[in-house]
């Protein structure tokens, strides 16, 4: 009885040992809850499904950003290219995202002429972190000092100090955020993340814009200002037997990765 009780507790001495091994492990590399635990700024939104359909205005649902120019408050990527943000590329892999610095960090893209935008979608990193301080402005200034408006912002506690954000942080998964634009015009979009829970850096795979174009397209852009024609399984499954949009409107189709955290 005696040895039966000091082999217990030997077990429950190294099964003790596991544990804490694995809570610092974890702690080590990676900081925090994979995914985040939920906190008052995160958005309750269960992060294996979609975001509802957006239905925008008739005519508004042409992806306006696939090719155009990136550029970025990092000059010294540590991963990647600018030019995967707006590749069309958006399956999380090794080789197909680009990682900035540390601090708050911005990208961002040049539409080539002013628009209406309707609707932008970001997909940072798909692996259940949540960013912290992602906001997305527009302007037709492209240093961002005259007529910027800002169209997204969950920044709780004004830490990036462009104004407190009422929008929620969320758990980052291959469905990216996608989030409607109020029709407003501009020409450049500037996207702005400062870490995120699991670390200090910030990433993009892939970032659309969709809207109308304002400006007169080059020929050679004409084909693609079409509307997107999603042909992934994932996406499939969110606009097959959708009812009628409201009148005057149209869904957007947003083509999400065939592979799905
Ligand atoms: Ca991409
Ligand atoms: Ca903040």
């Amino acid at each position: 009885m005696g040895k039966m009780n000091c082999t217990m507790k030997k077990m429950a001495r190294s099964m003790m040992m596991m544990i804490l091994g694995g809570v610092t492990l974890q702690s080590v590399l990676v900081g925090s809850p994979y995914p985040p635990q939920p906190y008052p700024q995160l958005d309750t939104h269960p992060y294996r499904e979609p975001r509802p359909p957006i239905a925008v205005l008739a005519g508004c649902d042409k992806l306006l950003s696939r090719g155009c120019v990136v550029t970025s408050s990092d000059k010294n990527l540590i991963i990647g290219e600018l030019s995967y943000i707006t590749d069309g590329v958006k399956t999380h892999d090794a080789s197909t995202y680009v990682e900035l610095g540390p601090k708050l960090q911005w990208v961002q893209i040049d539409l080539s002429g002013e628009c209406e935008i309707h609707t932008v979608c970001i997909w940072h990193y798909a692996n259940l972190r949540a960013y912290r301080d992602v906001i997305c402005q527009i302007s037709n200034d492209p240093k961002f000092i005259d007529g910027v408006v800002t169209v997204f912002n969950n920044d709780h506690d004004n830490s990036a100090g462009l104004g407190v954000g009422k929008d929620m942080e969320y758990v980052e998964t291959s469905y990216g955020r996608p989030f409607t634009v109020d029709a407003v015009q501009g020409r450049y979009i500037r996207c702005y993340s400062n870490g995120n829970t699991l670390d200090r850096m910030n990433h993009y795979t892939e970032i659309e814009v969709f809207g109308k174009p304002l400006y007169t397209p080059q020929k050679e852009d004409e084909a693609k200002l079409l509307p997107p024609v999603p042909t992934s399984e994932a996406t499939a499954k969110i606009y097959d037997n959708l009812p009628d949009p409201p009148t005057g409107k149209t869904w957007l189709k947003i083509d999400y990765p065939r592979w799905v955290w």
